[in-house]
């Protein structure tokens, strides 16, 4: 009896250590055949890593951060030694600490779309200190360097010259007209301030083109080309994507100043090839009038200035801020709301020839309400461009657009010009 307990406790302890080993055998082949396609996975993954960088990393100087999307040794490695080509240029956004998740949304979707091949710095103004979280943030979701900059107080607040009682009544009633920000105070120092401070804080002394981005918005395509090297090599100094009517109530009188300032400024200004006929027209076009009859000969077209990338020595020049001043001083930043988008929009149609106005047109990008997105199809397809040309949102030939004024009145379209490099 004892030996058959004996032989039975040894069959089946032979039993078990067969299914033991069974299931070790077959959990390593498991894990082996993982590893082969993991691996054939990750060759070819590299592999197409290298031949992509190889082309489209020449232009770096720096380590890779991590929000480069790029995890590869190799690539890391090599990056250091690459001779640069950048311009010399940054991203610029002003904003406050509240807007965190949106500086960041705007950031990755430019990032990924555009910055993670070239690593341009980031510049952050505020008013008030960012804070730790704020600069811990954006600086781990850029590729570049960042700098922050606290705006000076002479810079921003209003002036001493603003009458408080009439700026308090006209603040008072634009809000019961129900014009958008009509009662909003720091909204006209952030206008004041992005039409005539912006490009005089010490942070930007050393740069020649800026690259406005505010949060919230989106780009919708791969970045076909550096757009600070396009305007660079093609004498551009301004550059948009979207142009639409202004509200006439937040300017009621800044044409009548811009007419002052063109009588006592005459030689600061050449006629002959400027776009002073893109913010004056108002004849039909396509099968459209503008859709706001103004008042004054401006036809209140303008550049949106959420987007822009221009040229600091443009804004820094001794032009630009004469006409700055001439419209400051009369106070209409406080007591109407003028924004920075058509003060920018007029003083680039006056001051600087048509040619060096670029429309970008390959981009794609969207601001709410309004976005902007290639028309052609295989346009869309090599940038892998994520928009709709038709949506409702796409404002380029709509009726509220002055973009068809701009390719009539401007540089026309930017397909027919010859000799642009990228
Ligand atoms: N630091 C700071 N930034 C501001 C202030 N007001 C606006 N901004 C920034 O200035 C830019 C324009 O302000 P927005 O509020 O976006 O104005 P908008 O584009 O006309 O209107 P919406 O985007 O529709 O609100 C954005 O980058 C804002 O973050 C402010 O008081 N302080
Ligand atoms: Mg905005």
């Amino acid at each position: 009896m004892k030996d058959i307990t004996i032989q039975l406790a040894i069959l089946l302890l032979i039993a078990f250590s067969g299914l033991f080993i069974q299931s070790i055998f077959i959990t390593g082949q498991h894990y082996y055949n993982r590893y082969k396609v993991e691996n054939t996975l990750l060759e070819g993954s590299r592999h197409a890593v290298e031949k992509y960088d190889s082309i489209r990393r020449r232009d770096l100087i720096k380590p890779l951060k991590l929000s480069t999307n790029t995890y590869d040794d190799e690539v890391l490695s090599t990056v250091n030694s690459i001779i640069p080509t950048r311009e010399n240029a940054t991203l610029l956004m002003l904003v406050r600490n509240f807007e965190l998740p949106g500086a960041l949304k705007s950031m990755r979707s430019l990032e990924d779309r555009f910055n993670r091949d070239y690593h341009y710095d980031w510049v952050f103004l505020n008013d008030l200190p960012f804070t730790q979280e704020f600069i811990e943030a954006t600086t781990a979701m850029a590729s570049g360097n960042t700098h922050y900059a606290l705006i000076p107080s002479k810079d921003w607040d209003r002036p001493d010259w603003i009458d408080e009682q009439l700026f308090e009544d006209r603040l008072e009633s634009l809000s019961d007209r129900g014009v958008i920000y009509g009662g909003s105070k720091s909204y006209r120092n952030m206008c004041r301030f992005n039409s005539g401070y912006f490009f005089r804080q010490k942070i930007l002394d050393s740069y020649d083109y800026y690259f406005r981005v505010e949060p919230d918005v989106e780009y919708f395509c791969d970045f076909p080309y550096d757009p600070f090297k396009l305007m660079r090599n093609n004498n551009k100094k301004y550059g948009f994507v979207i142009s639409l009517y202004e509200y006439e109530d937040t300017i009621t009188t800044l044409w009548d100043t811009v007419e002052e300032y063109l009588d006592n400024f005459p030689d600061d200004v050449d006629m002959t090839n400027n776009s002073y006929n893109f913010i004056t027209d108002i004849e039909m076009i396509g099968k459209f009038s503008p859709i706001i009859d103004s008042n004054t000969d401006y036809n209140l077209c303008h550049f949106w200035s959420n987007f822009e990338i221009g040229d600091l020595n443009f804004f820094r020049s001794d032009r630009y801020k004469r006409f700055f001043d001439f419209l400051d001083s009369k106070g209409g930043f406080y007591y109407e709301r003028w924004g920075d988008a058509p003060v920018h929009s007029i003083a680039v149609s006056l001051l600087l020839n048509r040619d060096e106005i670029i429309h970008f047109d390959e981009l794609g990008y969207s601001h709410a309400p309004f976005s902007t997105c290639p028309t052609s199809y295989y346009l869309r397809l090599q940038q892998r461009c994520q928009c709709d040309a038709q949506a409702t949102s796409n404002i380029d030939i709509s009726p509220n657009s002055c973009l068809m004024r701009w390719w009539k009145n401007g540089d026309g379209k930017r397909f027919l010009k010859e000799n642009q490099t990228a």
